[in-house]
Order: structure tokens, then C-alpha cells, then sequence
């Protein structure tokens, strides 16, 4: 059984918390990475994916799960041989900066990437600062692609956009064009078309990879800076 981290949120100090949680990331020269999305988008799919790529390229990854209920993801990267913690909210719809470093100082990790799947939610999640170094949003092409035009504050928020369920795209009648027009309308992050819950599982993800291996080398020279 994974350890678990219930929430308790702390009103109001959230951007205090991600301030020292950024401090803390740079010491430990961990690049943290929060992946939002909506529920179903296929986030633990794309991460499974993406982790086991890095490992191939040397580069060890952690996550830390957040849900309302269960320990069903972390279960799946355990079972893989992943770090993983499981942190559950009980009905809040995002995780926070506070309980990220309560389940990051447990985890213990160090030398590599931790990915924070945030709880299933295309609203919530843009209003926390985690203190995270990259935000990801994996979009799945069956939920459309009018969400960059809805979705304002999330698509405004990441530094990459993740498309995932690619082999659906025809079936469910996806406009790349139109979702990208969308996109570029609030941000200039980039797309990366995956399809990693398919039989294709690898479909996409080393770009995503190369993203990660380049903001993590990256987070390996950063020098910390005096409070
Ligand atoms: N066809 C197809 N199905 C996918 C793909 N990726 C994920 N799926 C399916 O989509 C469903 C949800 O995938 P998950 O990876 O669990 O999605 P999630 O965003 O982590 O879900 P929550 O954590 O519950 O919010 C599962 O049935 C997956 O098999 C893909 O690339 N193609
Ligand atoms: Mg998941």
C-alpha cells in the first residue's frame, strides 16, 4: 500500500509556500514538473510513458499523485518501479504548494524529475502556484478542440501543451488548426502531439522528453539564489 498525504488546505499562504518550494527545488537541483488536465485526459498514460523514456536516457523521475480519492495511479508507477505518493485531497478540486512539499519532503527523492499529476480539473489547478519549474497540460483530442477559447486562465498558464489521444483524432473529427489558433491567441507554448495510452505507446513522447532532459540539465546548473 502507497503512502498517503491528505490534504489540509491553509488558506491564503499558498504563494508563500510555492516560494519555498521553488528555494527548495533549486537546492536539490530537482526540476519539478506540474501536469494538469482534465479528469480522463490521459495524464498517468503520458507519464508512465514519458518516465520510462527518461529512464532509458539515464534521467531518473518521481511522481507525486493528486486525487480526490484512491491510490490507484500511484499503485501503477509502483508497480512499474517508480517513486510514487499519493496525496488526497477529500473533495478539493487542486492540490496545493503546502501539501506538494508535504508529499515531496516524504518522497525523499533526489538526482532527477518529479512530475506532479494534478487533480483532473481545467479550472482550479492555473489559480496554484506549486513552485514548480515547467507546466504541462495534456488536452485530449476527444474533449475537443474549442478548450484553448474556454479554458482561458489554464491555457494562459502552461509553458507546454500536451496533446494526447492523437490516434483519435480523425475519429473524433479534431482540428489541430483550430485548436492551435486558440492556443496562440493567449500563448506561444509549444505542442506536442502524443499518443501514449495507444499501441503506439511511444508515439510522441521523445519530444516531450527532450523538453524535460533539456529544462532538467538545465535546473542542474542553476545556482541558488540567497533568500
Ligand atoms: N486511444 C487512446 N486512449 C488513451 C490514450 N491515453 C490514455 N487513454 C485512455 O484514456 C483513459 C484515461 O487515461 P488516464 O491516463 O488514466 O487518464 P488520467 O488523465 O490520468 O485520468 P485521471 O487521473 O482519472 O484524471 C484510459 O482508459 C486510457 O487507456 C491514448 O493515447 N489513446
Ligand atoms: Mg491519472
Amino acid at each position: 500500500m502507497p503512502e498517503v498525504v491528505i490534504m489540509k488546505e491553509i488558506k491564503g499562504r499558498n504563494e508563500e509556500y510555492a516560494a519555498a518550494n521553488r528555494q527548495k527545488f533549486t537546492e536539490d537541483h530537482v526540476l519539478v514538473v506540474n501536469v494538469m488536465g482534465a479528469p480522463g485526459a490521459g495524464k498517468t498514460c503520458f507519464l508512465m510513458a514519458l518516465c520510462k523514456e527518461l529512464k532509458n536516457r539515464g534521467i531518473g523521475s518521481a511522481v507525486i499523485e493528486g486525487d480526490l480519492y484512491s491510490s490507484i495511479d500511484t499503485e501503477a508507477f509502483i508497480k512499474e518501479g517508480f517513486d510514487s505518493l499519493q496525496i488526497n485531497t477529500v473533495g478539493e478540486c487542486h492540490i496545493d504548494a503546502g501539501v506538494v512539499r508535504q508529499g515531496y519532503d516524504q518522497l525523499g527523492f533526489a538526482n532527477g524529475v518529479v512530475f506532479v499529476e494534478n487533480v483532473g480539473n481545467l479550472i482550479c489547478p492555473a489559480e496554484f502556484d506549486l513552485g514548480e519549474g515547467l507546466r504541462i497540460i495534456t488536452a485530449s483530442t476527444p474533449e475537443g478542440d474549442d478548450k484553448p477559447y474556454k479554458y482561458v486562465p489554464m491555457y494562459s498558464y502552461v509553458d507546454a501543451v500536451v496533446l494526447t489521444k492523437c490516434d483519435l483524432k480523425e475519429a473524433v473529427g479534431f482540428d489541430t488548426e483550430h485548436f492551435t489558433e486558440g492556443l496562440r491567441a493567449l500563448n506561444d507554448a509549444p505542442v506536442y502531439e502524443t499518443s501514449a495510452g495507444s499501441a503506439d505507446s511511444t508515439s510522441g513522447i521523445g519530444a516531450v522528453a527532450d523538453l524535460i532532459e533539456g529544462e532538467y540539465k538545465m535546473a542542474l546548473t542553476v545556482s541558488v539564489p540567497i533568500p
